[in-house]
């Protein structure tokens, strides 16, 4: 068979770790093991796309290298899919260095929040930032992620809270997915707080949310999932219902900040309302475990959340994989709870912290974050059509990704077929 010419081929891997086959439904339970290794492998790009994927020889085989065919030796280096990270609250003004002390000294999350503080703060600095400043603090953080092997990222509003704010958020982010390669998800996420203008009239700002702010954000094509911060004194179960059937009708998935500090029965609530994805999940009662279990409802973990709040209990990770649950895990990047964007960070958490295997980890930062942000069909795995996005780590095993915590691996990153971090 004569091959057709590549753009670009990367070639004699140590490891090559495709997550090949979990396209259609995110990997559950013991399937998130499954990693799809192969030794010396290699991957054939072509117009963007992956053309091949396979032990080298085989690959050399079916495609020609011309020319004009960029070809990288990534013998004694581990391949990956390009990263995913389907949690962040990646546009904000200012940062919450402060918090520190305070954390440190004991004072909880919830409690920095009541005195109008925590997310409160970064709504007053980002209501007050113009749009350009936003867009220069969001560059220089994809810049960063990008360098750590993210490729795809989700994106949350939030820290707006009026539908001006809101919607400029939103702008923002569509901003950020022209000017730099990551690309991004955006996500509403109105209900993020209580305003202070309705301190006294929350319910008020849930009528608003229901009656004007997600139908304009609809209209306006600005957002493909909306999310709502459930948890003691922000929104109630009640009122998120509320705020997601709402998004729903109008045609947005769903996802859930659930159970993060209290369990409030936010995993129950976010496979009643068929939410792509339940987010945090600290506090998710037996219950919750089990119905996520029998869900396809992807369960985002977050803990380098934990990890930075100091807090001692960590989501109960290993029970939701033992009973069938599909495990994904992100950076939840905000400037309070989680200044951390680094996936590579999360995962060294998320094996020594939530006792995670690192074939587990690995899925749980691919494919299965993928379907946590609908968009398993092009990234999240090595597999011929999907987009090329690959990570190379300076790394003999994907084991040692995790092992290694605390210094980025990352050699080279390609996005869409394109070398966009190293060489
Ligand atoms: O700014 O503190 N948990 N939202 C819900 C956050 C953390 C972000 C923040
Ligand atoms: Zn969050």
């Amino acid at each position: 068979m004569t091959g057709e010419k590549v753009d670009l081929l990367v070639r004699n891997a140590a490891e090559l770790v495709t997550v090949a086959g979990g396209s259609a439904r995110p990997r559950r339970g013991r399937e998130m093991a499954e990693i799809g290794l192969i030794e010396d492998g290699a991957v054939a790009v072509k117009d963007g796309r992956i053309l091949a994927v396979g032990r080298t020889a085989g690959v050399m085989e079916r495609v020609k290298v011309g020319e004009s065919t960029t070809v990288i030796d990534a013998s004694g280096k581990v391949v990956l899919p390009g990263l995913v990270d389907p949690h962040t609250h990646l546009v904000f003004a200012g940062s919450r260095e402060y918090e520190l002390e305070m954390k440190i000294e004991g004072v909880g999350y919830l409690e920095i929040l009541a005195r109008g503080g925590g997310i409160l703060d970064t709504v007053r600095a980002t209501r007050a930032a113009g749009r350009e400043d936003l867009i220069a603090a969001g560059l220089k953080y994809l810049g960063e992620m990008l360098a750590q092997g993210t490729t795809t990222a989700e994106a949350k509003s939030g820290y707006g809270l009026t539908l001006a704010d809101e919607v400029k958020m939103l702008e923002v982010v569509r901003e950020l997915a022209q000017r730099q390669p990551v690309d991004l998800v955006p996500t509403f996420l109105g209900a993020h707080a209580v305003p202070p203008e309705y301190r006294d009239d929350p319910g008020g700002y849930v009528d608003l949310l229901v009656e004007e702010m997600l139908p304009a954000v609809v209209r306006a094509g600005l957002a493909e999932f909306c999310d709502v911060f459930c948890e003691e004194g922000v929104f109630s179960v009640e009122q998120t219902r509320r705020i997601l059937a709402r998004a729903r009708d109008l045609g947005l998935k769903l996802k859930l900040h659930a159970d993060e500090i209290v369990s409030l029965g936010g995993a129950e609530l976010a496979v009643e309302m068929g939410a792509t994805s339940a987010d945090h999940l600290v506090h998710v009662s037996e219950e919750g475990i089990r119905r996520l279990a029998r869900s396809n409802t992807v369960a985002v973990l977050l803990p380098a959340t934990t990890f930075c709040l100091m807090g001692g209990q960590y989501a109960p990770a290993r029970e939701m994989i033992e009973q069938g649950a599909a495990v994904a895990l992100a950076s939840d990047f905000n400037p309070g709870s989680s200044p951390v964007n680094s996936l590579p960070a999360v995962m060294g958490i998320a094996c020594r912290q939530l006792k995670m295997k690192p074939a587990e980890v690995i899925t749980a930062v691919t494919i299965n974050a993928a379907h946590a942000i609908g968009r398993a069909a092009e990234v999240g795995s090595l597999e011929p059509g999907k987009k090329a996005d690959l990570v190379i780590f300076d790394a003999p095993s994907y084991r040692y990704l995790m092992y290694r915590f605390g210094t980025n691996l990352v050699q080279t990153v390609i996005k869409s077929g394109k070398i966009v971090v190293g060489g």
